[in-house]
């Protein structure tokens, strides 16, 4: 049997690393796009590298870029393949505000680039697409829990360039008969997610804290409301929505929801640190009430070590996000296997781990810095 080819843009992301590893497990062939930058940013995929001077590879990295059309095509005629899942995106929220015209660039037109490359080579009826579209569709809600049916009310540059990304995934499927579906996926994390997320902001800068690396944790909006999953999950769905009779578009949630301040709370259990939460607004803070010195030795009771920085208030926030899975359940079997608890317990474990090593390492008289968020 031939092996399939798979090309992912994001190859380099949190879910392009869980998604190529999947893959790979699967038999498939592997294409990534990665960016051309000035230090390695391979760090997430570099355990499942293959040399190039190996023959019968099945990992390959492509130099590219969503915002070239002249590489997006090149790639996609080379590697002729039979999937291709497009996670590549300028993906925070809040960087959107800052960089609007280059959000829309990439997230909005890079998908039509590859929608249009797939069509101009002659490849829609070869090759499936997945589109990852995102709950941040619903932004403002208009119902509860949200489903595939729910309106969108985009509230962010980035949410506004994903509907055209949507939008244009449905287009192609209706007038070109492609294989192009929308995963709209709910916020899902592991050890891999970005540093600048706030779950993974969370767990790092209380590891930080427990080993003495950071006094305090700054958040913005701690009453926002998500439903939380873990990547390894969703990535699984993303391939079983390739391999159905039709393309269809689904929503992947878990059907639960938390706040960011009982995720601090949880984060913070799991490191042996018990919080109080107290004040409003821009004057909430969190004060340790019990600690369990081996796991968090640099803490002690009355240490305030969350509070709020507005910074990190956003010109129109997302409030709440609720999804409703039953459909995935019910047409693909899918359901989420790692609850959010397991989630967190795993992110903490592995943030305590990098700490402890920074703070030995420091110990000895090595330089070695912490970056703050
Ligand atoms: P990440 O931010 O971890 O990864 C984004 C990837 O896109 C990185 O590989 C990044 O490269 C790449 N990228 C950024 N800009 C470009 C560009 N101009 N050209 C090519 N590649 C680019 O995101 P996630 O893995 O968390 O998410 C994957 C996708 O799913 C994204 O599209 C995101 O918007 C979407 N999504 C994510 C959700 C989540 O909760 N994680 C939920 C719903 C949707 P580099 O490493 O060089 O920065
Ligand atoms: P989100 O994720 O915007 O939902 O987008 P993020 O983790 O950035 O924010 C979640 C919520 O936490 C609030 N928040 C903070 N957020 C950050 N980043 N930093 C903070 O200090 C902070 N304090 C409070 C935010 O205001 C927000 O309400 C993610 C991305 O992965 C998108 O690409 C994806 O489409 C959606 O999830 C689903």
């Amino acid at each position: 049997m031939t092996q399939k080819v798979a090309l992912i843009t994001g190859v380099t992301g949190q879910d392009g690393s869980y998604l190529a590893e999947f893959l790979l497990e699967k038999g498939y062939v592997v294409h990534g796009i990665k960016r051309r930058a000035s230090s390695f940013n391979t760090q997430r995929v570099d355990h499942i590298y293959q040399d190039p001077h190996t023959d019968n590879k099945n990992f390959i990295l492509h130099y590219g870029d969503l915002t070239d059309s002249s590489n997006l095509t090149r790639i996609l005629q080379q590697i002729q393949p039979d999937e291709v899942y497009n996670l590549g995106a300028q993906s925070h929220v809040a960087v959107s505000f800052e960089s609007p015209e280059y959000t829309a660039d990439v997230d909005a037109m890079g998908t039509l680039r590859l929608l249009e490359a797939i069509r101009l080579l002659g490849l829609e009826k070869k090759t499936r697409f997945y589109q990852a579209s995102t709950s941040e569709l619903y932004g403002l809600v208009q119902e509860t829990p949200q489903k595939e049916t729910t309106p969108f009310y985009p509230r962010s540059p980035y949410a506004v360039a994903k509907m055209y990304a949507y939008w244009i995934t449905v287009n192609y499927r209706e007038s070109y008969g492609m294989y192009a579906c929308n995963g709209i996926l709910f916020n899902h994390e592991s050890p891999r997610r970005g540093e600048t997320f706030v779950t993974r902001k969370i767990t790092r800068a209380i590891s930080n804290i427990a080993y003495g690396l950071e006094p305090c944790l700054y958040l913005g909006n701690m009453d926002a409301l998500r439903d939380w999953g873990h990547a390894k999950d969703y990535v699984r769905m993303q391939w079983m929505m390739l391999q159905q009779d039709h393309a269809e578009d689904f929503v992947i949630a878990t059907g639960k929801q938390i706040s960011v301040r009982e995720f601090v709370r949880m984060s913070a259990k799991e490191a042996g640190i018990s919080l109080e939460f107290a004040g409003e607004g821009v004057h909430e803070t969190a004060t340790v009430t019990a600690v369990d010195s081996l796991l968090a030795p640099k803490v002690k009771v009355g240490d305030v070590i969350v509070k709020v920085d507005p910074r990190y208030f956003r010109p129109a926030e997302v409030e709440t996000l609720l999804g409703d899975p039953s459909k995935a359940k019910r047409k693909l079997g899918w359901v989420p296997e790692i609850t959010v608890e397991e989630m967190c317990a795993e992110m903490v474990a592995h943030d305590l781990g990098k700490a402890k090593q920074h703070a030995l390492l420091q110990q000895h008289g090595f330089d070695v810095s912490v970056t703050l968020e």
